[in-house]
């Protein structure tokens, strides 16, 4: 299959511009045994590479172009398949953006061109091409450090865990995970996310339950979630819980029990946040925008959880008025190499931004994804960079340190 692979990158501190003659007449040779075109445009500062060719080829030779310490924060902006060639003639050519016109580099960009279709209709490809000769979209180039300019610290010792046996509720448990601002090393909040007695997922949970039985247990359960929380000493620390939508719509007064529950374990209203998931289907609108009411009005505040990975998450979003949304995991993970990943929680940042919402990054695992989602605006976040979640407990939290040599 011919696969078309465009990426940009910036050139690392020690290399000479001039040093890319060489590069370019070697990886000329290499592309055309791989049967590659590699289009490589250079304005000083950044690359930008459109390569085309057999899937396999492609994917192996940009891993190694991934790997060249030459450049850094590589970003792939596309990567899509196409029915024949924009470029047929296979080798390599750079386009330096500093000696020559922008016009003058398309018209030269075109005249390489062999598929007179693939660019003169809406070519995606081209227009990526374009907007970087044309200098566009600048402002989004999100530069990040190496991974090891941060060290993550632990900061205290872990507390003891909570040992409450509560004699009727013994098939299920609750871990904690925080959600942090790493930069001001502030715990926003804690979640509180259901498990079996041994640490058994969610999931499992679950799915031992039947009918309408799964809301009557997930509602029931947040009373020992509350507890826990107020033995554990979260103070005056908000803690989220997740619900099931249809929780809302099918257990009757399930507003009401739900703040009896709080008052019950020692907390208020105003210190929780009810997390639903986009993906659990909401049938009966009428008795969904009742409890949401009735939850706002009770002084609990309300989240979108796994924002971004389902199907109804933008209307929900204009439905519900959120305080907060959680971006899913899948869209955070490798969203420094990723153009796409990367463009789209952009606009997630600016829609939520004007409606006052704030943002929680989930499932933050490498120093790199954190850096860019901060540089992007992003202030809060979770995952097992700071802190794993912990079974019937707080779990310690690693603060990030500059590294000793990028400190100024
Ligand atoms: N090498 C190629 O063979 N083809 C290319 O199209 C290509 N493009 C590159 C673009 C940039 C911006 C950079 C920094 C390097 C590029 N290279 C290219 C060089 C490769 O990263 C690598 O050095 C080369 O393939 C030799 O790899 P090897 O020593 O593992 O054989």
């Amino acid at each position: 299959m011919l696969l078309t692979l465009v990426y940009r990158s910036h050139i690392s501190e020690h290399v000479h511009s001039a040093s890319l003659v060489d590069m370019v007449s070697q990886a000329n040779v290499n592309n055309g045994l791989l049967s590659i075109t590699g289009i490589l445009l250079f304005d000083g500062m950044h690359f930008f590479q459109l390569l085309e060719g057999p899937e396999e080829a492609v994917d192996a030779l940009y891993s190694t172009i991934c790997q060249d310490q030459r450049h850094h924060n590589v970003v792939v902006l596309m990567r899509d398949y196409a029915q024949s060639r924009r470029f047929g003639n296979v080798g390599m050519e750079l386009f330096d953006l500093r000696h020559h016109h922008e016009d003058e580099v398309l018209q030269a960009v075109l005249d390489k061109g062999t598929s007179k279709y693939r660019l003169t209709y809406e070519d995606r490809a081209l227009q990526f091409l374009c907007t970087f000769v044309q200098a566009r979209e600048k402002e989004n180039y999100l530069e990040i450090l190496p991974a090891d300019s941060w060290s993550f610290i632990a900061d205290e010792p872990l507390k003891a865990e909570v040992e409450f046996i509560f004699p009727e509720m013994q098939d299920y448990s609750f871990a904690f995970q925080p959600i942090v601002d790493p930069l001001s090393r502030e715990i926003i909040s804690y979640e509180a996310t259901i498990r079996g007695p041994e640490g058994g997922s969610a999931m499992e949970y679950y799915s031992r339950l039947s009918g309408t039985t799964i809301y009557e247990a997930d509602l029931k359960s947040k009373k020992l979630a509350f507890a826990m929380a107020q033995k554990m000493g979260i103070g005056d620390k908000t803690i989220s819980i997740k619900l099931l939508p249809m929780t809302l719509v099918m257990v009757p007064d399930a507003v009401e029990s739900l703040i009896n529950d709080i008052i019950a374990g020692g907390l208020v209203p105003e210190q929780i946040v009810v997390a639903i998931t986009e993906n659990g289907v909401i049938t009966r609108e009428d008795k969904f925008s009742t409890a949401m009411k009735q939850l706002k009005a009770s002084g609990m505040r309300l989240a979108i959880d796994d924002f971004g990975a389902g199907s109804a998450g933008l209307l929900l979003l204009t439905q519900c008025q959120p305080d907060k949304i959680m971006i899913d995991r899948n869209m955070i993970c490798d969203i420094h190499t990723s153009g796409p990943k990367q463009a789209v929680v952009q606009a997630i940042i600016r829609f939520c931004s004007a409606l006052e919402i704030s943002v929680i990054a989930t499932g933050v695992e490498k120093p790199e994804e954190w850096m860019w989602l901060d540089a992007a605006g992003v202030c809060n976040f979770q995952g097992e960079l700071f802190a794993e979640p912990r079974l019937k407990g707080t779990p310690v939290v690693a603060w990030p340190e500059v590294s000793y040599e990028y400190q100024s």
